[in-house]
């Protein structure tokens, strides 16, 4: 491949709902650029893209995958990532490198969840865009409405840059509105637009025409008095106006058949942003000093990697983008914000899983680089004489989560290690021990991401891992203030043991933890001595509460008088004194079993506002508010975490796969008494058991 400069590159994300061609349209554009000789299928496990063993196993995009290609003297990268909404944070971090997004919308099926998730990722950058209807050869495509739709959906001026030719099986080219030629057949052979369209398209026409002139100053004025715009200055409004994101062209294709692609090709490299048009990004300097980074080979080096791809033999390979200055190979470089050393071996060009080697990347290129040490997704390389941190994208919080256990004594050793591999490939997994439960928890985005996971550490990593639902981390707590006190006495045998403890414990707001006070004690009752000994037998027992085991939080214990004896007061005996009169007050304090309740924001079609609604209050959840609009609804409501582990899934089967949701830890809540009793026995049983084995 030739060398570009910053000019000559298009960075072009395409996102779009579970199926809608990314992948395919990939695939074609690889073929049409000359990187291919053949055109793989998705269905056939062939494409450049979908390389992962997961992808071709289940059919579907799992992450998301480079694919350069050259096109009249540019270079495309394109990012192809996955529709389903279970891999948002592989669509946020391909988001954060593009210049601008290709967004692909079935032409039968029309805006689905899926490209209504991509876009908000795209508003979240303000991406300039462009909308492609495929499939356009299924029966009953249907350009018009699904222009429509997207028009309805979205807002804006979204206006038709081709019409199809011909629909479903019958479709056999584009009519472009610029060149007013139409471009048939997979080579694109430019001819004459059927005299049948002439109606459709002059109307499409002063549409686009119109969008072209309101981008310029000059040329609405131009446009305004009546005159002709020519081909040049048509492109000239269109463009200024996409890169800023005011028009968004539409455009179609059939990528299965790949008619319209390679008029597509043209109309990126024409009319998207180079990294140079657009995409300041703002780093900071440790002492936090911001800094605009333009995409300029003359700026200081400023790398973004954003994503990470841990492989048991290769080694951890970075996917990165130039944000600023040249990247060369075989160098060293500083990273942030570990503030290490990295020494960059050979640098490659990523094409789905091949390394195309290069000697250097200019600003705005995108590439990959093999062996990092200390260099995560969302971290920055850049000079040590320079140094500078680039923004780190925003990913959402995990919604689902299993509790993980090895399946063999060899899984156990490996779990750990390989869990901090994997979640540090994802920035949307996470791993952590639960302490209030004993289990090992793995959080992501639903349950198919999950499994992917699981299904990844044992193929790559060969650690078999069960999952189950995890135990809510319940924790205990008192309403009230209880006073008593213990005597420990042991003087049978060799030495005896003595220690008495009064103590009055007290309840604590939430999230006031433990406290521990003497300040009571009076006249030496209780050597000072002795204080640490109390407290030290009270945290022993803190991990397991006295009602079902689950940690003790939120309570004060005033330790106010107790007895020694001149020679068996000790140690042991004021521990053994302090647990039990600890154990002894709580249980006369009204103890109580707390849960974690939730905040949930759920977003739904407005259809379902009624049934989800209906089900929030099965769950004993409480609806705080609700609002509607342009077809949507959006409830918050608080709900006990007990009730919504598997949500993900519920939703999902609720709605079609068209709801979706937030959600964060609120705050903890005494639990019902009845379902209290419940929790408690339950626990009882199971510590019952776990002592028998
Ligand atoms: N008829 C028709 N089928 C298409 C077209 N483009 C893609 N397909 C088929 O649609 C299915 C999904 O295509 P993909 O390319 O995997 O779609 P994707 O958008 O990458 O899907 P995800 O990765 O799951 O988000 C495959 O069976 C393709 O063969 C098209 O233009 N026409
Ligand atoms: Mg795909």
């Amino acid at each position: 491949m030739a060398n570009y400069k910053t000019q000559q590159i298009r960075n072009i994300v395409l996102v779009g709902h579970g199926s809608s061609g990314k992948t395919t349209l990939t695939e074609a554009m690889l073929f049409d650029t000359g990187v291919l000789n053949r055109r793989g299928r998705v269905e056939d496990g062939t494409t450049v893209a979908d390389w992962d063993e997961e992808a071709i196993r289940r059919g579907i995009s799992v992450s998301s995958a480079v694919a350069p290609c050259e096109w009249q003297g540019h270079k495309v990268n394109l990012l192809d990532t996955p529709g389903f909404i279970d891999f948002v944070g592989e669509i946020k971090s391909a988001v954060t490198v593009a210049d601008a997004a290709l967004v692909l919308v079935d032409a039968v099926s029309g805006v689905e969840v899926g490209t209504e998730l991509g876009w908000g990722c795209l508003d979240e950058r303000n991406l300039p865009r462009a909308i492609l209807i495929n499939k356009m050869d299924r029966e009953n495509a249907r350009f018009q409405a699904v222009l429509q739709g997207v028009r309805d959906t979205f807002g804006g001026t979204i206006v038709a840059a081709q019409l199809p030719i011909g629909e479903g099986a019958d479709f056999r080219g584009v009519a472009d509105l610029i060149s007013m030629q139409a471009y048939t057949g997979e080579a694109g052979t430019a001819g004459e637009i059927p005299v049948e369209m002439a109606d459709a398209v002059s109307e499409a026409r002063l549409q686009l025409v119109e969008a072209a002139a309101e981008g310029d100053d000059e040329l609405i004025m131009k446009y305004l008095d009546g005159e002709e715009l020519t081909p040049d200055e048509i492109n000239r409004g269109l463009r200024t106006g996409i890169v800023k994101g005011n028009i968004i062209p539409v455009f179609c294709a059939s990528a299965a058949n790949n008619i319209g692609v390679r008029t597509l090709l043209g109309a990126l490299v024409a009319f998207m942003p180079s990294p140079a048009d657009v995409h300041d990004f703002t780093a900071r300097r440790p002492d936090d000093e911001e800094v605009l980074l333009a995409a300029d080979g003359a700026g200081p080096l400023a790398v973004l990697v954003f994503k990470t791809v841990a492989d048991p033999y290769v080694g951890k390979i970075s996917y990165y983008r130039v944000v600023s200055g040249v990247f060369h190979g075989d160098t060293r470089v500083y990273s942030l914000p570990s503030g290490s050393e990295e020494r960059v071996s050979q640098i490659f060009m990523p094409r789905g899983k091949e390394q195309v080697q290069v000697a250097e990347l200019v600003a705005g290129d995108i590439g990959g680089v093999a062996k990092l040490s200390n260099t995560g997704t969302a971290d920055t390389l850049c000079d040590k004489a320079n140094p500078l941190v680039l923004p780190r994208p925003v990913y959402p919080e995990p919604l689902f989560s299993v509790a993980i256990n090895p399946k063999t004594k060899a899984d156990s050793a490996k779990m750990g290690p390989t869990l901090t591999k994997v979640v540090e490939e994802d920035p949307t997994l996470r791993w952590r021990f639960e302490p209030g439960t004993n289990e090992t928890i793995l959080s992501g985005m639903g349950e198919v991401h999950i499994d992917l996971a699981v299904r990844r550490m044992e193929s790559k990593f060969g650690v078999g891992l069960l999952t189950a639902i995890p135990k809510v981390p319940y924790r205990e707590s008192i309403t009230r203030s209880a006073a008593d006190y213990y005597r420990h006495k042991k003087q049978t045998g060799g030495a005896g043991q003595f220690g008495e403890v009064h103590m009055e414990i007290k309840p604590l707001e939430r999230g006031g933890g433990f406290e521990f006070d003497t300040s009571r004690v009076f006249g030496g009752a209780i050597s000072n001595s002795f204080f640490p000994s109390i407290e030290k037998g009270i945290k022993s027992v803190l991990d397991t509460g006295p009602i079902a085991g689950y940690p003790v939080v939120d309570v004060r214990c005033e330790v106010y008088d107790g007895k020694m004896h001149p020679v068996d007061s000790k140690d042991i005996a004021f521990q053994i004194a302090g647990r039990e009169v600890f154990k002894k007050t709580f249980l006369a304090a009204s103890p109580v079993l707390l849960e974690p309740i939730m905040d949930v924001r759920i977003t739904v079609p407005e259809e379902y506002l009624g049934d989800i609604m209906g089900d929030l209050n099965t769950r004993r959840g409480r609806v705080q508010g609700m609002e509607q609009g342009k077809g949507k609804g959006i409830i918050t409501a608080q709900a006990p975490l007990a009730e919504m582990q598997r949500y993900s899934i519920d939703l999902r089967s609720m709605t079609q796969g068209r709801g979706i949701y937030t959600m964060t830890v609120s705050r903890y809540e005494p639990v019902p008494s009845h379902i209290a009793e419940q929790v408690i026995a339950q626990a009882r049983r199971d510590r019952t058991e776990a002592e028998e084995e």
